[in-house]
């Protein structure tokens, strides 16, 4: 379709799936992420398969400074930005309160939600010259209902909820279309994250169930991406079939 569609966190999981699909479907690409190589992977894929144009920009989203150059590094060419997919962002650890690391939960907020705010001002101008636009933001069900040990995680994910209804309120004057993702359990590395790279505790999380795939939340991007100017889905939440909510899982 031809739009110019920027998508932090792409060189896994969600944010890798999510650019996928929109150069399958005719858009160039911005994607970010701090692992270059995979970036650079993807973005020749993409280029040979859908003949799609990308810009490649590997920063933080933690660091303000970064997030501010990395944007306005954006060639003017590729101006304005139709769609910001703020899908970077991570777990850190599943403890109770008083014993998870302090690192843990300040890595997660400055990345979750100070990532989520400083991309999206970063962003602002160059999406509102194209006179409208969409932000797409990554919640969880962890934004919707808290638990066990999922404590500061779950309430990174509830300030993405808040501040996706925040956005939408004092962006409807600029016809800016804000909707909020919110999947249940989803196999990408976020659980091998989560436990620190030990495998075996990340492959607990989807025993007995089928787990979403990244496509599956990707095509639901797609399809809030793709309706017409007047319709917006504000708020999606996408489940695996066998999970009913944070908590209750049907295994086998
Ligand atoms: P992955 O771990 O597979 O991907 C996470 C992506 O975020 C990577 O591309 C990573 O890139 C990027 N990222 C993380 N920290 C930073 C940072 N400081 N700066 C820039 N990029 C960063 O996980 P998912 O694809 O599953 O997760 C994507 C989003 O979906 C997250 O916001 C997550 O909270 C959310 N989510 C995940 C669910 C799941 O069950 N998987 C369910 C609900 C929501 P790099 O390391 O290269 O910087
Ligand atoms: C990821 C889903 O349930 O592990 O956001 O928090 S959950």
């Amino acid at each position: 379709m031809n739009r110019h569609v920027i998508v932090t966190g792409a060189s896994s999981g969600f944010g890798k799936a999510i650019a996928e699909t929109f150069a399958r479907g005719g858009d160039h690409l911005i994607i970010t992420g701090r692992r270059k190589d995979r970036l650079e992977q993807l973005a020749e894929s993409m280029r040979k398969t859908h003949n799609t144009r990308v810009l490649i920009l590997d920063f933080d989203v933690q660091d303000k400074k970064s997030v501010r150059d990395a944007v306005a590094s954006i060639p003017v060419e590729w101006h304005p930005v139709d769609i910001l997919v703020n899908n970077a962002g991570l777990a850190l650890g599943r403890d109770y309160f008083e014993e998870a690391d302090m690192n843990d939960w300040e890595t997660m907020m400055q990345t979750n939600v100070m990532g989520l705010i400083y991309m999206t001002r970063a962003v602002f101008p160059i999406l509102r010259k194209g006179g409208g636009g969409h932000i797409i933001n990554m919640g969880s069900i962890a934004g919707k209902e808290v638990y066990e040990k999922g404590n500061v995680y779950c309430a990174s994910k509830h300030a993405v909820d808040a501040l996706s209804q925040s956005m939408r309120t004092d962006f409807l004057r600029h016809a800016i279309k804000v909707t909020a993702i919110h999947p249940g359990a989803a196999e990408t590395e976020f659980s091998l994250v989560r436990f620190k790279g030990d495998e075996t505790t990340a492959k607990s999380v989807y025993t007995g169930f089928q787990p979403l795939r990244a496509e599956d939340v990707a095509d639901a991007v797609h399809y809030c991406a793709n309706l017409p100017p007047h319709v917006c889905i504000n708020d999606l939440v996408i489940m695996p079939a066998a999970q009913a909510s944070s908590v209750y899982f049907h295994r086998e």
